[in-house]
């Protein structure tokens, strides 16, 4: 982000709010947006069970009045929905754009709202509305209560001597992860389609949040069974025991396909973690 006084500046930030329908369309006035991609959520799983009724009024309804303010201003632009892998939640895998959803939280609830009202849209009005129906995707940049995160930050915190214990819930989960900046590409091709679809984004590999940690901790040179302790506060009451997404479509349509894979992902996310936690300890000249 770059103030708007500097020429070189190419993004601008206005405020809005996914509760305030007058104002979201006053806002699509204002800009008249060619592309809209329509990631605002309450997008934690866990904290969707102590706050349903915020996450299906953001979540779910959210989308609705992002989508009702876009037919109401008649503006011609192209809508993506950030519907999720939740969606699928106890269906078998392999899941694919053909699999019913069984949604096992409020926040998957919400999202399959938000699913079937991009639909509806698309059908009603004819607009250019697209279902990326993306499986985990992850970065340096995730945030650090979702569980890839959580370990990494932690992981390096230990390392250096901050930390000397990792709590964590249901570790034997499995899920599909990839690298977020390969998503953000599936989701920029669906926008580009000549027409309006929807799609599952995935690697195809599935892998246990305890293939996770050891990965990363061997990155660390750590075992990690010494520092990880099962808290249940992190249990979710209904919990989505394994994802794994068949993205042969997006392959064939879009002519997608990950680029990174799981192993170097963990990496990723370890070696930067390292990286800005030697920083702050060490200072910025780096290590001593
Ligand atoms: O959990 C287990 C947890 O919170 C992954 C969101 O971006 O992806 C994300 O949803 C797994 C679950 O992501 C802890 O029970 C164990 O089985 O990282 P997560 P998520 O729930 O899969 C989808 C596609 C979205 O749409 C969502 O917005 O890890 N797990 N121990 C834990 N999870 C957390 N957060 N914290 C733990 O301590």
């Amino acid at each position: 982000y770059k103030d708007f006084h500097d020429p070189e500046a190419r993004v601008y930030l206005h405020y809005g709010d996914l509760s305030v329908s007058g104002q979201l369309a006053y806002l699509l006035h204002d800009i008249e947006p060619d592309e809209i991609y329509h990631l605002g959520a309450q997008s934690h799983v866990r904290v969707s069970f102590d706050m349903p009724e915020y996450t299906g009024d953001i979540t779910g309804l959210g989308t609705l009045r992002l989508l009702e303010a876009i037919h109401k201003t008649g503006i011609k632009t192209r809508f993506y929905q950030a519907s999720s892998s939740e969606m699928f939640g106890a269906a078998p895998p392999p899941q694919s754009e053909a699999t019913p959803f069984q949604p096992q939280s409020p926040y998957a609830a919400a999202k399959v709202y938000a699913y079937y009202i991009a639909r509806n849209y698309r059908e009603a009005y004819k607009m250019f509305a697209c279902n990326g129906i993306l499986f985990n995707h992850e970065s340096p940049r995730r945030g650090e209560t979702f569980v890839t995160r959580k370990i990494t930050m932690a992981l390096a915190r230990i390392k250096h001597g901050l930390q000397d214990k990792l709590f964590l819930g249901n570790i034997d989960a499995k899920r599909d992860w990839g690298f977020a900046g390969d998503y953000v590409e599936a989701m920029w091709l669906m926008l580009q389609q000549p027409k309006a679809d929807d799609f599952v984004i995935a690697t195809g590999e599935t892998h246990s949040v305890k293939e996770f940690l050891k990965l990363a901790f061997e990155r660390a040179e750590l075992d990690w069974k010494k520092y990880v302790a099962i808290d249940k506060r992190y249990f979710r009451p209904t919990e989505v025991e394994l994802l794994l997404g068949d993205p042969s479509k997006a392959k064939k349509v879009l002519k997608w396909k990950p680029k990174v894979g799981f192993k170097q992902l963990v990496h990723m996310m370890v070696d930067a973690d390292m990286a800005m936690v030697e920083k702050e300890v060490y200072g910025l000249k780096g290590k001593r």
